[in-house]
Order: C-alpha cells, then sequence, then structure tokens
C-alpha cells in the first residue's frame, strides 16, 4: 500500500486500538468512526487500520462475548459499528484504481454469516490492486458457479470462521474447479494451519489478509488433490449426521437432563453434531477436540457444560453404531482428552 509512514508523534497501534474499543463499549459510532480517521490522518495506513484496529477489536469483542463479559446485543452493536468504520475508513482513502494484476471475488461459505472478515480482505486486496467483487455472506456454490461463468473472475477468495462449514467448503471448490478457477480460502475454520484447506482441496490458504495479498501477489497455487481426505466414506456418514441433527439433538439432550432440550442447549447440541459432522468429513479428530475445548472456555447460561461434554460424546456413541468412522472419531484418544479437559476446568 503506499500510504506513508506513521508520522513522528502518530499514536500507535495499540493504544488506537484500545481507545477505539471503548467507543465501541459505548456504542458510540461517531466517536469509533473519529478515532480510525484520526489515525489515518496520522499517517497509519489503511490495512493497518483495518487489520491491526478494526479486525483486533473485534477478536477482543468475540472474547469478551465468550467470556459472558458482553451480551450478544453488545457483541452485535459493536459489529455493526466496525461494518461503518470499515466504509468510513474506504471513504477517507478509497483504494486505487485497479492496476489490471487481476480480478478476484470474494465471498463466504454457505451458512457463513460472518461477512465482516471477508469484507475487510476485499478492502485490504482492492488496496493491493485487485478489482474486487464481494459478494457477501452465506454464497451456495451454486450462486458461485453462476458468477464464474457470467463474470469470469481470476480468482476467488472464499472465507469461513465456522470449522462446521467445511462440508459448504468443498462443495465450493468443486464448483471453482468446474469453471477452471482457482480458489483461495481463509479464516478460522481452515484451522490455524490450514491443514483443513488442504483437505477439502482448496488451491491455496493463508492465514490473513496481509499473507493473501503476499501470496496473490507472487502466484496463485495450484491446487493438490492429493492431500484431499474427503471420500465416499466420509461424505456418507456426514450426510447421515446432518440429516439426523433434529433427532441426535433431541434424543442427546434429553439423555443429558432427563427433558427437552431448551433453546441455549439445543444450539450447543446443534453446533456439536455439526462439528462432528465437518470432524468425520476432513477426518481429523483435533476440529472436535477444539471445538470440545472452546465449548469448555464459552459461557452461555443453560449451554453444554464442561461436564456433560463427556456423557454427550457417549451418548453419541451409543445412538451413531452405524457409522464406524463417526464412532472412532468419538473414540479416539484428541475427543477422550478434550472431554476430561472440560470436565476438568481446563480450557484449550
Ligand atoms: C461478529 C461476530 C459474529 C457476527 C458476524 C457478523 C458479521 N457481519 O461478520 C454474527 C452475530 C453473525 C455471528 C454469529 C455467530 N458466531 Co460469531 N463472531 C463474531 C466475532 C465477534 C467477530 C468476527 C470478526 O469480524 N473477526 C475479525 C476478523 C477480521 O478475523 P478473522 O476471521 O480471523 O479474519 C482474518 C483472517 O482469518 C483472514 N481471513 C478471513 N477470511 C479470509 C479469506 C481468505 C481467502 C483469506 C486468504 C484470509 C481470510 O483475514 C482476516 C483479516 O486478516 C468472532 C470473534 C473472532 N475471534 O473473530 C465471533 C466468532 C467467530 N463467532 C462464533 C460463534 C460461535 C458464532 C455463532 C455460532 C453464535 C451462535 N450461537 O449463533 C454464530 C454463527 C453464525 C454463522 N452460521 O455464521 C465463535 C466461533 C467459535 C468456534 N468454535 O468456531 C467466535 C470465535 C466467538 C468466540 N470467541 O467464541 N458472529
Amino acid at each position: 500500500m503506499s500510504a506513508p509512514a506513521p508520522t513522528a508523534g502518530a499514536a500507535d497501534l495499540g493504544a488506537i486500538r484500545d481507545d477505539y474499543l471503548s467507543r465501541l463499549e459505548a456504542s458510540d459510532e461517531a466517536g469509533a468512526v473519529v478515532v480510525v480517521l484520526a489515525a489515518l490522518d496520522g499517517g497509519h495506513d489503511a490495512e493497518a487500520v483495518l487489520l491491526d484496529v478494526v479486525a483486533e477489536a473485534q477478536r477482543e469483542v468475540g472474547e469478551r462475548w465468550a467470556a459472558g463479559a458482553w451480551t450478544v446485543v453488545q457483541e452485535h452493536i459493536a459489529t455493526h459499528i466496525s461494518e461503518r468504520v470499515v466504509a468510513a475508513v474506504s471513504r477517507h482513502r478509497p483504494a486505487p484504481a485497479p492496476t489490471g494484476i487481476g480480478r478476484i471475488a470474494v465471498a463466504c461459505l454457505d451458512g457463513e454469516w460472518h461477512g465482516l472478515p471477508a469484507r475487510l480482505l476485499a478492502e485490504v486486496l482492492a488496496h493491493h490492486g485487485w478489482e474486487v467483487t464481494f459478494l457477501g455472506s452465506s454464497v451456495p456454490a451454486g450462486q458461485i458457479a453462476v458468477h464464474l461463468n457470467t463474470e469470469g473472475p481470476d480468482v476467488v477468495a472464499v472465507s469461513s470462521s465456522l470449522p462446521s462449514r467445511l462440508p459448504a467448503a468443498r462443495r465450493m471448490v468443486e464448483a471453482c474447479r468446474a469453471s477452471g478457477t482457482p480458489i483461495l480460502v481463509g479464516g478460522p475454520a481452515f484451522g490455524p494451519d490450514g491443514r483443513w484447506a488442504r483437505a477439502v482441496g482448496a488451491d491455496g490458504w493463508a492465514p490473513d489478509a496481509r499473507a493473501a495479498a503476499a501470496l496473490l501477489a507472487a502466484q496463485v497455487p495450484d491446487g493438490d488433490e492429493a492431500a484431499v481426505t474427503v471420500d465416499d466414506a466420509s461424505r456418507e456418514e456426514q450426510a447421515f449426521l446432518h440429516a439426523s441433527r433434529g433427532e441426535l439433538v433431541a434424543g442427546v439432550g434429553s439423555r443429558l437432563r432427563g427433558a427437552a432440550p431448551g433453546d441455549e442447549l439445543a444450539d450447543d447440541l446443534g453446533h456439536l453434531v455439526d462439528f462432528l459432522a465437518a470432524a468425520v468429513y476432513v477426518d481429523d479428530p483435533a476440529l472436535l477436540s477444539r471445538f470440545l475445548h472452546w465449548i469448555g472456555s464459552i459461557t452461555v447460561p443453560s449451554g453444554l457444560t464442561g461436564a456433560e461434554t463427556g456423557p454427550a460424546v457417549d451418548e453419541l456413541v451409543t445412538r451413531l453404531g452405524d457409522s464406524p468412522r463417526t464412532v472412532a472419531l468419538l473414540r479416539s484418544d484428541a475427543v477422550r482428552a478434550a472431554c476430561a479437559d472440560v470436565t476438568a476446568g481446563v480450557a484449550e
């Protein structure tokens, strides 16, 4: 990006982030906009403001929600302010005209409503000279196929925050393959080192928007079909879990509490089944054990407690006896250890 280096005396980004977070905490949209525009005028470039202030603040918002310190409504207000701030940054420091490096479509996986990470990526890539079309949250693979056929971008960049959306990633990869368009993926859904990006056959993965811009500037890598772990057995067992979701939630919930599960328990058990299905899909118990540690770390009144994770897993084993891969995964050392950790109150 071509913005000047921060001038002497410009506040450092950590201090700006703290100031920004205090504006989010106060639901102060105008104040949040003032903070970021002052950072730009002080010499910080748009990329730093978007990634080191807004994105970092959003992660902290997530931590506060997970710890029970902020309500869902506070998180929603903060995120809405951050979306408005991204628009304000782009008005104050518009991206330069595309340099001819290429055209890229940025989208979220089907069922993925975390659109802000994708929006931030789109802004950063535009500042690096890409001609960007932002397709938004939850884009079905079939709709991507239509877009590729009519618009023909050079690359598709797909964002997802939730590993439970990985089956949708494979469908997206297949839609891109069919039109010969390379697909770059990113976001926490693909694992800390991008291992599940390879498992679903994506052509490339990057840990953050800066790395994505650098990778695309160097060369869009070719896909590695040999690394794809999704086979017919994975697909069948994932599809069975998906189809049985309601029954499993009701059955496991009443086994745990002796009654039909309330909304919060049903939500958590639904996530448990979705993450289990994704773990089976990419054939990796670590995906489920990370989810169990996350369940042990969040505060949701009436949701699944750490002590209930072991019994919930046992009940799933009982109910899923006809799905050998699923049962092996539920009985794996990693999943057992995660249940023991969260029962003992140890979060990852
Ligand atoms: C805001 C928010 C929401 C909003 C999103 C609105 C919006 N417009 O985006 C709403 C309310 C919709 C939401 C819903 C949910 N959320 Co939410 N959410 C968040 C929160 C607080 C911030 C998201 C954000 O903007 N992050 C900042 C971005 C910039 O960070 P990032 O994702 O890492 O992105 C960077 C890189 O990953 C990379 N990148 C991202 N995409 C791509 C793509 C490519 C191609 C590349 C190369 C790179 C790349 O570049 C980015 C910038 O450098 C996060 C907390 C967090 N840690 O992110 C939780 C969080 C992601 N949510 C979470 C959860 C659980 C949920 C819900 C399931 C809650 C519920 N009970 O319903 C739902 C699921 C909805 C769905 N199906 O999608 C959990 C997920 C935990 C887990 N186990 O996976 C988190 C982590 C909160 C927490 N601490 O527990 N959420």
